[in-house]
């Protein structure tokens, strides 16, 4: 019977949550790609129906505790990765976490995303709210785009996260200095 009330309490809260997220921000077109066995990126657009921008401040995911904002700059004319503090939604408007620009990096994976995959993740606006996001694993996506060769190339980076757990790739590390200490 106990059993039974918690399956029922579980149940319920994905759809609270939701209410609670009646709010001005609507996610659309996620969708994530996997970069290596250990990492991956999500992608989407996110608008703002309200009279106050929005920031993004962290993301949360059911499948690592190590979900971060990152966006790409070019140092020295190469495209690397970093972390942001914060993803700006303006009032009336929208941000796009797309590739080659900001996005939702996943880092840590203990299971390596599968195409089909569904991540759930967990946009934490602050005043404006909690937002949840169901995004399919597409590595599938875009691909024979122009602009998404460029994006792939960045996607090299990517095999920088693998590097903060097996020290593989230390070129790309500088990008992440005072990313804080990888935890594994
Ligand atoms: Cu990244």
């Amino acid at each position: 019977m106990k059993t039974l009330i918690l399956a029922a309490t579980l149940a319920a809260l994905p759809l609270s949550v939701l209410a609670q997220a009646g709010s001005d921000i609507t996610v659309t077109d996620a969708y994530v790609r996997s970069a290596n066995p250990r990492s991956g990126a999500a992608f989407m657009t996110i608008a703002n129906a309200g009279a106050q921008d929005c920031q993004l401040t962290a993301v949360a995911s059911d499948l690592t505790g190590r979900a971060e904002l990152h966006t790409h700059v070019e140092e020295n004319g190469v495209m690397k990765m970093t972390p942001v503090q914060a993803v700006t939604i303006p009032a009336n408007g929208t941000a796009a976490l797309e590739r080659g620009g900001d996005h939702v990096m996943l880092m840590a994976l203990e299971t390596p995303l599968q195409q089909g995959d569904e991540v759930t993740l967990t946009l934490d606006l602050g005043d404006c709210g909690t937002v949840p996001v169901k995004a399919a694993v597409d590595n599938e996506r875009g691909k024979g785009e122009a602009m998404d060769h460029a994006g792939h190339d960045d996607h090299a980076g990517h095999d920088a996260h693998a590097g903060h757990g097996d020290h593989g790739a230390p070129a790309s590390h500088d990008a992440h200095a005072g990313h804080g200490a990888p935890t594994n």
